[in-house]
């Protein structure tokens, strides 16, 4: 299976969950701003949308968009506990994907992180994202975790957490958030991933 991946962006969730699944997999730099894979094939052609992750199973089949992939890792391999095979338990996984992708992700975090978006947007984006980390910081006192164990809705929700740092979001407002944010940095395989993925970021900085 090959990953197709920037550092620090989303695709980061997917390195996590293979990692926790001990899955072996191959990881592509992609340079999204030149449309380029590290192997200097043009990324376009992989996916016309120009976005990572992209996940080549080992079929060959090319599958986008985070939700998904991350999915499809946690059904791959099942012994590692990442969603439920089905049921209401299952569901709320996939109700956390959704809402960290649609609220958090494309509605508040693509806004603050992108320098040309208008003063207005960047505006909206921090209302939002108080709204939504207050919910999250409710939601998660008394839990551990989104839902259940460790799932990669979680692997998800620390790719956006480690976002909020670098647009001056200031955890610190939302103590279980807070909590739970240190809970996730202590797992291996998401300080591996941290450590790599910071590694590249400054190096292409
Ligand atoms: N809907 C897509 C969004 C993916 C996305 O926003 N990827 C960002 C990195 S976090 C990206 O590749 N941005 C480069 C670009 O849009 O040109 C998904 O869920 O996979």
């Amino acid at each position: 299976m090959d990953l197709y991946f920037s550092p620090l962006a989303c695709s980061m969730a997917t390195r996590i969950a293979l990692y926790e699944a001990g899955a072996d997999a191959r990881f592509h730099k992609v340079d999204t701003k030149a449309n380029r894979v590290e192997d200097g094939t043009e990324f376009l052609t992989i996916n016309p949308m120009g976005q990572v992750p992209v996940l080549r199973t080992d079929d060959g089949e090319l599958i986008t968009e985070n939700p998904v992939i991350l999915q499809y890792v946690a059904d791959r391999f099942p012994a590692a506990g990442l969603i439920a095979p089905d049921g209401i338990e299952r569901l709320r996984v996939q109700s956390w994907l959704s809402f960290i992708g649609s609220e958090l992700h494309a509605g508040v975090f693509r806004v603050l992180l992108r320098s040309t978006a208008p003063e207005g947007a960047k505006a909206f984006a921090r209302e939002a994202v108080a709204e939504r980390f207050a919910h999250l910081d409710a939601y998660l006192t008394g839990r551990e975790f989104l839902q259940g164990g460790f799932s990669v809705a979680d692997a998800y929700l620390l790719v956006i957490l480690t976002w909020a740092g670098a647009v001056n979001v200031d955890l610190s407002a939302y103590p279980a958030l807070t909590a739970y944010h240190g809970r996730l940095k202590a797992r291996p395989s998401v300080a591996r991933a941290l450590g790599e993925e910071f590694t590249l970021y400054k190096a292409a900085a």
